[in-house]
């Protein structure tokens, strides 16, 4: 695995723009035994912060593919990036393997979030085979219409992104700050990768309530849209639960949770949990390797 400490120089993030010609620092793999799925939904990966887990999310996109994916915002951190320029070669290899998902004629949407909102002014345009929108529905292999927002709509009502901006940004940082202390000792001593934030949200009972409040809001919304289930992102916990007969499904994120929603070709939809996969394959080659000693 990688370590994303060095910066890049701009002709690294220029390589981009000449996206065709160019290859990842950190070449791809596995691209005969992907796993396949109808639809992937991702969000929250704050490209251009240090809690960002790129290399992690390097790692699924090297190992799914899916007919369509919906990037659901805050995929670059604009407002980090404004205060301090941080774009290792990992963050661009990012980015190189959603353009090149595009490129092999997968349909790629984003939905800009509140720290890309940057990208909102073009909404409604497409860039390279990916399609800029506000919000999206999508319809699953079964027939159930899916509204896709990033879910930061919510924010005056409820209080859940306390969690992530303003008020909260601080915390959370010397937060993430302390995940990857902790996550790099435990990979010291082979232990599996382990949430801090998501333990200390489950016990702090305030973000506890923002939470519940922010998921019955959005799913509330969506009822009245007259669709029968709602994907979003921004609170950085991942669910999946039908509330007031609304599928509520949020896909997570990939500075700490590492996860992704997906549909199934039969509409069925899972979240998978990246690190867990991860843990579950080594797991299986370690034990190949003590069977073949
Ligand atoms: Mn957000």
């Amino acid at each position: 695995m990688e370590t994303v400490t060095r910066i890049a120089n701009l002709r690294e993030v220029a390589d981009l723009a000449d996206f065709a010609n160019s290859k990842p620092a950190f070449p791809e793999r596995e691209i005969e035994g992907r796993a396949q799925y109808r639809t992937i939904w991702i969000s929250d990966v704050h490209l251009g912060t240090r809690g960002c887990n790129a290399g992690m999310l390097i790692d699924f996109l090297d190992h799914v593919d899916s007919d369509t994916m919906y990037l659901v915002g805050d995929i670059v951190d604009g407002w980090r990036l404004k205060k301090k320029f941080y774009w290792p070669a990992s963050h661009n290899d990012v980015i190189w393997r959603i353009l090149k998902r595009a490129k092999r004629g997968q349909r790629v949407i984003y939905i800009p979030g509140n720290h890309d909102e940057v990208m909102r002014q073009w909404c409604g345009l497409d860039f390279g085979g990916v399609a800029i929108r506000r919000r999206a529905i999508h319809e699953t292999a079964d027939g159930r219409r899916l509204l896709v927002l990033h879910g930061d709509e919510f924010d005056a009502i409820t209080l859940a992104h306390r969690w992530l901006a303003h008020v909260g940004d601080a915390a959370y940082n010397f937060m993430m700050f302390l995940n990857r202390g902790v996550n790099a000792w435990r990979r010291a001593f082979n232990m599996p990768y382990w949430s801090l934030s998501k333990y200390a949200k489950a016990k702090v009972k305030k973000s506890v309530e923002f939470i519940s409040d922010y998921e019955e809001v959005i799913a509330e919304a969506a009822a009245a849209e007259g669709v029968d289930g709602v994907v979003c992102g921004h609170i950085h916990t991942a669910e999946m639960r039908t509330i007031a007969g609304v599928e509520y499904y949020n896909d997570g994120d990939w500075v700490e949770g590492c996860n992704a929603l997906v549909e199934h070709f039969d509409g069925r939809m899972e979240l998978l949990h990246w690190p867990e996969v991860i843990a579950a394959r080594e797991r299986v080659a370690a034990e190949i390797a003590r069977l073949a000693a």
